[in-house]
């Protein structure tokens, strides 16, 4: 008999397909987001799953599943799982690294550019009907160009948006939690290691891409976008709860700092509606990995996992060890 598993989110018609070979699938192709009782209703009896963001794995959920063995998570961030708990479950997880680098990546410069550029902002203007001539000062931005990006999160999408900015001639500084090795920074555009605040000190433009944990919960608050230059943008492509997002409305209320760019917010999707008011703000629905050939990627990865995983073989992309 072949394993039971739950496909906790839509997904491509083809994934679960390809699924459908090796387990006995339930799927949930009308999108439910479950609450965490569902979700544990939605798991008794089965042996694996795979899961987005929005799915919380947890000693309150593992608990109560002493049948489940892996849960495969369609995304490279994995905050939504409790690693140690579930290592001590022995149940495997296993998310999507890679795949998503340059997707990411490009997306990252996208919104960085929009932000800079006010793009949405001139956008919004034209399609209000407020186009009535040209001026010398409609919508000044920063360049991009010959400047200096700073990224918090050196990790490989990181690398990927410092080596894009060999083409704007621009200077890398970067901040982690630990240095990159001379070969990896110099590929990517010779970015300089320096501590957090230079980062904030220094930067034009500000990429957030470090993945979330308790130790990098409000990374980014009133402190230090107060020592931010005032000219500079943010982009968090990273996680909500990376930034206090409060404290960032306040600062782009007060133009504390020029702009900010978010595809991630705290309490997503319920983010918090200040941000609305603001003009100098670009707003994108968690979107960065969002390429028709990378969401398939990422779900063909997933898929990958789990195999590997229920049929007890090693998942390629394993994160507990036991
Ligand atoms: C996912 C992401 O699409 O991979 C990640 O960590 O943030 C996105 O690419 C999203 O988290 C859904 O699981």
């Amino acid at each position: 008999m072949k394993p039971a598993i739950l496909v906790a989110r839509a997904v491509f018609p083809e994934v679960l397909h390809r699924l459908s070979a090796h387990f006995e699938v339930e799927s949930n192709q009308d999108d439910v987001v479950f609450t965490p009782s569902e979700l544990i209703e939605k798991l008794r009896g089965k042996a694996g799953a795979i899961t987005t963001s929005s799915a919380r794995i947890n000693r309150e959920l593992l608990q109560q599943l002493p049948n489940l063995k892996m849960v495969a998570n369609m995304a490279v961030g994995y905050d939504n799982f409790d690693v140690a708990v579930m290592t001590e479950f022995g149940v495997k997880a296993s998310n999507t690294p890679d795949v998503l680098n340059e997707t990411t990546a490009d997306f990252g410069w996208a919104l960085m550019m929009a932000t800079a550029r006010r793009i949405t902002e001139a956008e919004h203007w034209l399609r209000d009907g407020q186009w009535h001539k040209w001026r010398y000062d409609y919508f000044l931005g920063a360049d991009l160009h010959g400047s200096t990006l700073g990224i918090i999160g050196m990790g490989r999408i990181g690398q990927a948006i410092a080596r894009r900015s060999t083409g704007f001639n621009m200077r890398v500084i970067y901040h982690n939690r630990s240095r990159l090795a001379p070969e990896q920074e110099a590929f990517a555009n010779n970015a300089q290691y320096v501590s957090k605040d230079e980062v904030l000190r220094q930067a034009d433009h500000l990429m957030l891409i470090l993945p979330y944990s308790p130790a990098s919960h409000h990374t980014i608050g009133a402190a230090e976008l107060a020592i931010m230059k005032p000219t500079a943008t943010l982009t968090n492509l990273a996680r909500g709860g990376i930034v206090d997002d409060k404290a960032l409305i306040v600062a782009l209320r007060n133009k504390q700092i020029a702009a900010a760019g978010l595809d991630v917010f705290e309490n997503e999707p319920k983010f918090d509606p200040d941000f609305l008011g603001l003009n100098n703000v670009v707003l994108t629905p968690h979107i960065a990995s969002a390429s028709e050939a990378t969401r398939r990627a990422m779900a063909n990865c997933a898929v990958d996992n789990l195999i590997a995983g229920l049929s007890g073989a090693t998942p390629p992309n394993l994160l507990t060890s036991f």
